[in-house]
């Protein structure tokens, strides 16, 4: 997890070994067990050997194109992974909800119940290992002696006959298994909505802000933003390509009075995705004056046009494995 592009190619390996260095003293972001019953819940359809992805942007560990990490889904809101600082071990739930800013789910596709639990198995035999923080060379030994965190997920399903490598070569990193034929993600294929904007809530008219937000792709996917400044010229089309998971900013100069509902999207070779949640933002006059700037609440709500509100940052699975499928178990 954390370290260097999907793909090593010459002038990438002094990047990654900088890279190594530089995180040496970071790795403090998933750190720590969290104690007691899990207060997240794994979405239900997510079974025992899925995969979860995530993207810690914000945490400071945040170096990969498109996923930072990738873990295995073990029941009961937990997971195995390779982590800096526990190595493989067992986390559950709510580790994530601490350094993650994007969390999606996938499954191997035409793995058996059977498999998923073997290849947990796999993975649990390894808990205890210390992490490896250069993911080179990837070793699907069960005798390896450390282990990155998608190497883990690789090797696991490896020993049952799936190679979730999509590309090869000497590493496997969590864009090489999201992206490759093996796994399904639950989200789909389209670009997750976006972060909702964030920037100054209020200025005056011809006045220039500036607006922030990032977008992930369940396949690490190059994307492309539309913005809604709702604003005369209500919109950009498709900026881009930039990668999934980075930051994105805008600057935008306000043109019309009252109250505009910034909002954002994303776009991948296969269409768009869904609308990220606006940001309120007061355009006025003049500076100043009673009751000025107004604040967030003061804004008119938008009714049906509103999209739903997801509860935060997390991105829960927004469909069900083939109906095939073995159902859900949970191991003890
Ligand atoms: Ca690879
Ligand atoms: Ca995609």
């Amino acid at each position: 997890m954390f370290l260097s592009p999907p793909s090593i190619r010459g002038p990438h390996l002094l990047l990654l070994l900088w890279a190594v260095l530089a995180l040496a003293g970071t790795t403090a972001a998933p750190a720590g067990s969290v104690p007691g019953t899990p207060s997240h819940v794994v979405p239900s359809n997510v079974r025992v050997g899925d995969l979860l992805f995530c993207e810690c942007r914000n945490s400071g560990l945040h170096s990969l194109d498109g996923w930072d990490h990738v873990a295995m889904y073990i029941g009961n809101s937990q997971f195995v992974e390779a982590v800096p600082d526990e190595g493989v071990w067992v986390a559950n739930y709510n580790v994530y909800f601490t350094w993650a800013t994007d969390i999606t789910f996938g499954y191997v596709m035409g793995a058996t119940q059977s498999d998923r639990e073997d290849a947990v198995e796999f993975a649990l035999g390894q808990v205890g290992k210390p992490y490896q923080p250069i993911p080179i060379p990837k070793n699907p030994s069960p005798d390896s002696l450390m282990w990155y965190c998608s190497e883990l997920v690789w090797a696991a399903y490896l020993s049952v006959g799936f190679d979730l490598d999509s590309d090869g070569g000497l590493a496997v990193y969590p864009c090489d298994i999201a992206a490759g034929d093996g796994v399904q993600m639950y989200a789909g294929e389209l670009p997750l909505a976006p972060r909702r904007p964030a920037g100054m809530q209020y200025c005056v008219r011809l006045e220039t802000r500036e607006y922030t937000t990032a977008c992930s792709d369940p396949q690490c996917n190059d994307v492309y933003y539309e913005w809604d400044w709702d604003d005369g010229l209500r919109v950009e089309w498709w900026i881009g390509p930039c990668s999934s998971g980075s930051t994105h900013s805008r600057f935008h100069t306000w043109k019309t009075l009252g109250w505009h509902y910034v909002r954002v999207r994303c776009k991948d070779n296969n269409g768009p995705g869904p609308w990220s949640q606006p940001l309120p933002v007061w355009v006025d006059a003049v500076l100043g004056g009673i009751g000025w700037p107004p604040g967030e609440g003061d804004a008119p709500t938008l009714g049906s046009e509103a999209p739903e509100d997801d509860g935060g940052f997390m991105t829960p699975p927004t469909a069900d494995p083939p109906s095939s499928a073995p159902e859900p178990q949970i191991l003890p």
